[in-house]
């Protein structure tokens, strides 16, 4: 059964966890122990990512350490080509839709496409919305998004309703990895009523504590990514197993 499947069959019972694993944050030597970690504690897969630094050699043998070391899906989440790797389970295969640049639209896709389908490596089309305030990210800077904006909903609204008729698997509303506050509410609500239960909706990005992510499961995200919270975490088990029981607690009315 493909990575996919599984995870909506899960999405189907209970909302997600993903743990961001950012080798160039934690450390290439600490990703696979700090995955383990995270597995014990509950977390659903593992996103290996990054805006800068994560490519070549280095995120080959980190992709199979981390392998090694769990039995959840290992998903790659790409800042740019360099961030693929034929070692993961499958790949994110991301469209950032609010972008300037065409090449983060399709553009770096295309020029992917051949060497992915030579590796075999499940894909993923997630339709990728950066939302205020990911224009300070890492991620919406290089990516050269326009943030969704917190006072227009409708805006989110229209990109997440696109991007379910386009016919994206996954929609990722993304505040950008340490943002000084994560996806509005509002506009998880409005990403939630325009994907009905046919897209599963990701929510990712400046979300510090439980709470904060049982709220947007309340607003209607199916998985919940964190990255920043467990690499500041000195137990990083403890961590995630809070964010996984805080996500997991939450009941959903479908
Ligand atoms: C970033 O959504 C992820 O792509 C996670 O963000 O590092 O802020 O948890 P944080």
């Amino acid at each position: 059964m493909s990575v996919y499947d599984r995870l909506v069959g899960k999405i189907r019972r209970e909302a997600l966890h993903f743990s961001l694993v950012d080798p160039d944050e934690i450390g290439y030597e600490r990703a696979a122990e700090f995955a383990a970690a995270a597995e014990d504690a509950g977390t659903d897969a593992i996103l290996i990512g990054g805006t800068v630094g994560v490519q070549g050699e280095l995120l080959d043998e980190t992709v199979k350490d981390i392998k090694n070391a769990v039995k959840i899906p290992v998903i790659l989440f790409p800042g740019d080509i360099s961030g693929i790797s034929p070692f993961a389970d499958a790949l994110l295969y991301l469209s950032l839709l609010n972008s300037r640049n065409p090449y983060y639209i399709s553009g770096v896709q295309a020029l992917a496409a051949p060497i992915v389908l030579r590796w075999g490596l499940e894909v993923i089309p997630t339709a990728y919305l950066i939302t205020e305030p990911g224009g300070e990210t890492a991620a919406g800077w290089v990516g050269d998004a326009r943030p969704l904006p917190v006072r227009k909903p409708s805006i989110t609204y229209a990109y997440a309703l696109s991007a379910r008729f386009i016919g994206y698997k996954f929609v990722y509303l993304e505040a950008g990895s340490g943002a000084a506050y994560p996806v509005d509410d509002r506009l998880v609500m409005v990403a939630r009523k325009a994907l009905g239960r046919e897209v599963p909706l990701i929510v990712g990005g400046g979300i510090r504590d439980p709470e904060t992510a049982a709220q947007k499961v309340r607003a209607g995200a199916d998985v919940i990514v964190t990255g920043t919270a467990l690499e500041n975490s000195a137990d990083v088990e403890r961590t995630v197993r809070s964010f996984v029981e805080a996500v997991k607690g939450v009941e959903r009315d479908f």
